[in-house]
């Protein structure tokens, strides 16, 4: 059977109302990166930290799967599928998709300092003073700059032998996600979706195999699904 990587950014979300980094001119929520998304600011000010991820958090209980993320069901009944995703946010698993790797760590979770296998689901408020088993406070289980992406080398492990990358609503400029595509094999078909695809490095290299689909996801996925269903049976 085919096997597919799905790799999806910010981008895929934005028609659900989450906004992407890059549009919002680097800022999160009229926050420096710096400041809310490194081990610095954590230690700079936990409560700032705290609060923006707290607001990330509840905007979930809010926001639902658009057509782009429905759209990746039909790939995941018929071929063997698994969904990469830079994205914190959970709109993949309330789509009804399930092989879901999330490099960058998920919103819906906590995580010890002490000890990171102790990881919790957790989908309110996490304050000061929430501790872990160990005593230790609880922080967001998300991977911030400048820290290592533990289910790297899990999804390196499935872009060796892809048949199709499907490159989702991402400015493929986050490292090492963006790198993902140079561990597939030559002959990997791959398929972009994005308003504004940007060619990173990576991807200038594999231009002959590269297919564009220009547009929103909630359109696109839907055609770019079509089309890698085809080329498979
Ligand atoms: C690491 C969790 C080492 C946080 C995130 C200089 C050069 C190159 C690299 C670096 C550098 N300096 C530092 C680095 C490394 C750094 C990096 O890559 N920085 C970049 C910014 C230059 N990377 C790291 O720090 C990584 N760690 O390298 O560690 C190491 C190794 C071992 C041991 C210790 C250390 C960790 C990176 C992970 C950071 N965490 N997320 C949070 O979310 O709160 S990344 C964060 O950025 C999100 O995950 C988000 O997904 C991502 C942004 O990327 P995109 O998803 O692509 O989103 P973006 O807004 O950029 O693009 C949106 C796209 O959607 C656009 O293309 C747009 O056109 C499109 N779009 C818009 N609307 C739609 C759409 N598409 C479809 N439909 C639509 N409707």
């Amino acid at each position: 059977m085919k096997k597919v990587c799905v790799l999806t950014g910010a981008g895929i979300s934005a028609e659900s109302g989450i906004k992407t980094f890059r549009d919002a001119d680097g800022l999160w929520e009229g926050h420096d990166v710096q400041e809310v998304a490194t081990p610095e600011g954590w230690a700079r000010n936990r409560a700032l930290v705290l609060e923006f991820y707290n607001q990330r958090r509840a905007q979930l209980r809010s926001v639902k799967p658009n057509d782009g993320h429905r759209a990746l069901l039909k790939l995941e009944d018929q071929l063997d599928t698994v969904i990469i995703t830079q994205n914190v946010d959970n709109l993949h698993e309330k789509a009804g998709s399930k092989h879901i790797i999330h490099l960058h760590g998920e919103l819906t979770k906590v995580r010890s300092q002490r000890d990171p296998s102790i990881v919790l689901e957790w989908e309110d408020d996490l304050n000061e003073g929430d501790l872990c088993t160990l005593g230790s406070q609880l922080r967001p289980h998300i991977v911030w700059f400048g820290e290592g992406v533990p289910k790297l080398e899990e999804a390196i492990g499935h872009m060796v032998d892809a048949d199709h990358i499907l490159i989702i609503g991402t400015s493929m400029q986050v490292y090492p996600a963006a790198s993902l595509t140079a561990y597939a094999p030559n002959q990997a078909k791959i398929y972009y979706v994005d308003p504004n695809p940007q060619l990173n490095y990576e991807l200038s290299r594999q231009e002959d195999r590269l297919k564009i689909f220009k547009g929103p996801a909630g359109t696109k996925v839907k055609e770019a699904v079509e089309l890698i269903l085809t080329a498979s049976f």
